[in-house]
């Protein structure tokens, strides 16, 4: 009889290529020697370490599914496992790592010119440079399309007006994608900004509840100049910037999953230690089904986001898809992380133990890159034909 390996109850293993083990073998290593041990000293200070995005750099983790430009060149499905191991250890890591990778360099790879690739996706991939992406606005979160932010043509380039708020990396970032609606045609366009440009700032929003190990802030223009090679010629319309966010959803759907199997491990390792009632904690019906619970749906959201990261990579993935899994996979983290918190009792309430930050940081995933709520109603629209945003 085969026996049942509570680790990966359905041979998820089994699934992936000699090189996607390899590479997610690498980035476990590297996140829990080199992320781990920074990350109470992060979530309390809210200090943003600089060696971070260069070491990630150095093992390969940023842009690894660009060909070239000193990118690693690997499956979507490697992507997701990377994800997977960052956010094991921090939401707030992914998300910095995943902006740089899927909101900045993919931009730059699939709607920038040849010199605008050849200027940044390198430095962006060693992360020598770190690059945010701005599309939430102050008055416009999910609904993009009312984006206030304008650029007007003029002599030698454009000039961009407007404000991007809740933008992960903008206070410590080299440089800005920046989506604004042309005065010329009223369509949306990317923008690539660089740090120091007269009228941009990008103050950080502090005092956060959660992603406290990544830095976010909003961006201010004010008649910011650039030139003609600031555009993204590759991009027209909202498809734009949701082209990107179908590549950073997508590893979302992979990272929430490692968040929540932390909180696993670090709740049953518990569970087996503390005893109450002269018995562990483990031994009780209602603690095994907590864990029962949430490694099921663990097992589950990985292998749904395994088989939308290959039909992506046969190019066979419809946003639907990734709706459906960013929004099934942050949803059950936050829900099951939450449930197993309970298991740590009091200690919950200490940072030590980590589930509870995890708990903090889910509560955004689940908001950002489109809301549970908006996927639902893509999802919605999809099943029914009907759309329910407006
Ligand atoms: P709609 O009319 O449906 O579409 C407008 C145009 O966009 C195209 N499109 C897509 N293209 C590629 N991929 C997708 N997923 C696409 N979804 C839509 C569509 O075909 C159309 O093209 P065209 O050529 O016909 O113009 O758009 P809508 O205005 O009705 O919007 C619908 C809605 C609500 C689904 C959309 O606005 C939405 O997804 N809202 C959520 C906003 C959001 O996700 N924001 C994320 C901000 S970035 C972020 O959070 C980063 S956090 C990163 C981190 O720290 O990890
Ligand atoms: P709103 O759009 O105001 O929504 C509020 C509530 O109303 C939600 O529950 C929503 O589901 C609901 N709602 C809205 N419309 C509807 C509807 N039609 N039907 C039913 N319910 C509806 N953005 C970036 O551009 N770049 C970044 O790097 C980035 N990083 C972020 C980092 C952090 C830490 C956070 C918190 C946010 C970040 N965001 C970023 C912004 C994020 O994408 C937005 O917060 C998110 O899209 C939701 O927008 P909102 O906050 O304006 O909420």
């Amino acid at each position: 009889m085969a026996k049942f390996n509570w680790e990966d109850p359905l041979d998820l293993d089994g699934l992936l290529t000699e090189d996607e083990r390899a590479i997610r073998d690498t980035a476990r290593e590297f996140c829990q020697e080199h992320l781990l041990p920074r990350v109470l000293h992060a979530q309390r200070t809210e200090e943003f370490d600089h060696n971070v995005l260069p070491e990630m750099g150095s093992v390969g983790l940023l842009g690894a599914t660009i060909n070239g430009y000193g990118c690693a060149g690997v499956s979507t499905v490697a992507y997701g496992l990377i994800a997977r191991e960052i956010e094991r250890v921090d939401s707030g890591y992914r998300s910095t790592a995943s902006v740089q990778s899927s909101l900045v360099m993919h931009p730059i790879n699939e709607y920038g010119t040849k010199e605008q690739k050849e200027k940044y996706l390198p430095r962006l991939a060693k992360g020598e440079i770190i690059g945010c992406f701005g599309l939430t606005e102050p008055n416009h979160g999910s609904d993009p399309a009312g984006m206030e932010t304008t650029a007007e043509e003029v002599d030698g380039g454009f000039v961009l007006n407007g404000a991007k708020t809740w933008i992960t990396n903008a206070p410590v970032a080299d440089l800005f994608v920046v989506w604004a609606r042309c005065k010329w045609d009223n369509k949306v366009r990317g923008f690539l900004i660089e740090k120091g440009t007269q009228g941009l700032s990008a103050p950080a929003i502090k005092h956060k509840l959660a992603l406290r190990c990544s830095l976010t802030g909003s961006i201010f223009m004010d008649g910011v100049k650039v030139g003609h090679d600031a555009l993204l010629p590759g991009a027209q319309g909202l498809g734009g910037p949701f082209g990107c966010l179908n590549s950073a959803r997508y590893g979302i759907s992979w990272g929430a999953m490692g968040a929540l199997e932390d909180c696993i491990n670090r709740t049953r390792a518990y569970a087996l230690e503390r005893h109450q009632f002269n018995r562990p904690l483990a031994s009780f019906q209602l603690v095994q089904k907590k864990l029962a619970d949430a490694h099921t749906e663990v097992t589950l959201g990985l292998l749904a986001t395994l088989q939308v990261g290959r039909l992506k990579d046969e190019g066979k993935a419809a946003p639907e898809m990734i709706s459906m899994v960013k929004r099934n996979n942050c949803g059950k983290a936050l829900d099951h992380a939450r449930r197993v918190l309970d298991i740590l009792g009091g200690n919950a309430c200490s940072d030590e133990y980590h589930v509870g930050r995890h708990v903090a940081n889910l509560q955004v995933v689940n908001t950002y890159e489109g809301t549970f709520d908006i996927h639902t109603l893509i999802l919605g629209k999809a099943i029914t034909g009907v759309q329910a945003f407006v």
